[in-house]
C-alpha cells in the first residue's frame, strides 16, 4: 500500500476532489500553506493499493494546471536612505507537487 500526498494550487481542489471520487479513490484534503509564497494551497492524503497509484497520478495531473504567479520579493528593512522598490517576479506553481511513500500498516474501524 502506498500513501500519496500532493500539494495543489487552490484553484484546482475541487476539481482533483471530483474527480478522485467520480474514479473511486478516497482521499482527504487538508488545508495548507506554501513556505515560499505563503499563500493558500491543498494538500490531498490518497491512500492507495500499489497498482492504483498510476491511475491516481494520471487524475492528477489531468486535474492540476501549471500558473504563473507573481511575488514580491521580502526585502530586509534597512535603516539607511537609498532603500528601493523591489520587483514583483514570476514564479510557475504547479500543476502538483505529489510524494508517494510506502505504507507499513494501515487499519480502518
Ligand atoms: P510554495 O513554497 O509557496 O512555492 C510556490 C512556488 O514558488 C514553487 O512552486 C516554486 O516554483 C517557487 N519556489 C518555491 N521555493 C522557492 C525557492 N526557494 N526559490 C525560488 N522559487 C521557489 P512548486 O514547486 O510547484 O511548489 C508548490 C507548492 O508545493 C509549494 O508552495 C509548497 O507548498 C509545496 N512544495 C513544493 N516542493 C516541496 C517540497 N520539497 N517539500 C514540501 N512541500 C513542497
Amino acid at each position: 500500500m502506498k500513501l500519496i500526498i500532493a500539494i495543489v494550487q487552490d484553484k484546482d481542489s475541487n476539481r482533483l476532489s471530483g474527480a478522485l471520487v467520480k474514479e473511486n479513490y478516497r482521499a482527504t484534503k487538508l488545508a495548507s500553506t506554501g513556505g515560499f509564497l505563503r499563500a493558500g494551497n491543498t494538500t490531498f492524503m490518497i491512500g492507495v493499493e500499489d497498482h492504483q497509484v498510476e491511475g491516481v497520478m494520471s487524475v492528477i495531473r489531468n486535474s492540476c494546471k501549471v500558473r504563473e504567479q507573481l511575488v514580491t520579493p521580502v526585502t530586509p528593512m534597512s535603516g539607511t536612505t537609498d532603500s528601493y522598490l523591489p520587483l514583483p517576479v514570476e514564479v510557475q506553481v504547479g500543476g502538483a507537487t505529489v510524494f508517494v511513500m510506502p505504507v507499513d500498516r494501515f487499519e480502518h474501524f
